[in-house]
């Protein structure tokens, strides 16, 4: 079952029919007690939407912080022990990918976030920047996992290398993080087979394609929320951004026009473009934006 946010309502999603969820506002509906089994009583009444069809489906966050795991999958823990060794920020990464305690850092507030369709950004003052596909959880306020999306963790690679203390600059800013194009839901992740795959286009032809699996991650979900969770409360819940399996090769950078395509199949694809400049930092902070759907 899929919980879309759109500029027409909401809507769930199961067996191809679509049917309207009769709530104003996103924040109480994704933090109903059983949300669940209320999408499953609409679903069950069976009337499916046409309207679904001509509605622009929305990032799915409206006061949702967004929080990402880091140096969850090997092939993160490498490439970052390489980008860093200069700046001696190598051996902090192989620490942290063999501690018990994850790496967990803020990523983005509602406003940062783009949705299907939208324009990803990468930073004028960096010169190496990557997609991080990432397997999404969306948390409740009590700490429950309730469903997941496809999260896109933008990233400058070299802002972050030069020092590890700069991650935040590399990690957030406008445009810096895509979610969508649903929520998958359910508590329990999908089976550990499941391929994340990417794959980017410039110009119409496949620039760079990774795939990895959930097999990969090294954390389960639910520890990673439970570090989440500890001593930090979320009125409204929250994202959290698993971490990325996959990790272009170094002489790869993002440019401007390329195309972002991330697959996780129980959950569908989230395509974005790329975009660099300062006219969607204005954009981004329209405040309308945030009020298309509530
Ligand atoms: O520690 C740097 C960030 C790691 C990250 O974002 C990832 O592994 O996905
Ligand atoms: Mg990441």
């Amino acid at each position: 079952m899929k919980l879309y946010r759109t500029d027409k309502g909401f809507y769930v999603e199961q067996d191809g029919r679509y049917s309207s969820v009769p709530s104003d506002s996103w924040d109480a509906l994704i933090a109903q007690d059983d949300l669940q089994a209320y999408l499953h009583s609409i679903v069950d009444k069976g009337e499916a939407t046409e309207g679904f069809t001509s509605a622009k489906i929305l990032a799915p966050i409206v006061s949702q912080e967004v929080w990402a795991a880091g140096v969850t999958y090997y092939r993160s823990r490498s490439a970052r022990m390489e980008e860093s060794k200069s700046a001696g920020g190598g051996d902090f990464y192989d620490r942290v990918y063999a501690a018990e305690r994850p790496e967990l850092f803020f990523k983005a507030t509602a406003s940062r976030v783009s949705g299907p369709g939208d324009h990803v950004r990468i930073r004028s003052d960096a010169a190496w920047s990557v997609p991080e596909p990432e397997l999404t959880l969306l948390i409740n306020p009590r700490g429950k996992i309730v469903g997941f999306t496809v999260g896109n963790d933008m990233s400058s690679r070299d802002i972050e290398g030069e020092n590890p203390l700069y991650l935040p600059q590399a990690k957030v800013y406008d445009r810096s993080c895509a979610l969508g194009p649903c929520i998958l839901i359910g508590s329990e992740p999908p089976p550990t087979a499941t391929p994340i795959r990417i794959e980017i286009l410039r110009n119409g032809s496949a620039e760079f394609s990774g795939v990895t699996t959930l097999a990969e991650l090294k954390r389960t979900p639910s520890t990673l929320v439970e570090y989440l969770f500890r001593e930090n409360s979320f009125p409204f819940g929250a994202f959290l951004l698993t971490g990325t399996g996959i990790v272009p090769p170094d002489s790869f950078t993002l440019a401007a026009g390329d195309r972002i395509r991330i697959t996780i199949d129980p959950i569908g694809t989230l395509e974005n473009e790329v975009v660099q400049g300062t006219a969607l930092v204005v954009e981004g902070l329209n405040p309308q934006r945030s009020l298309e759907r509530s």
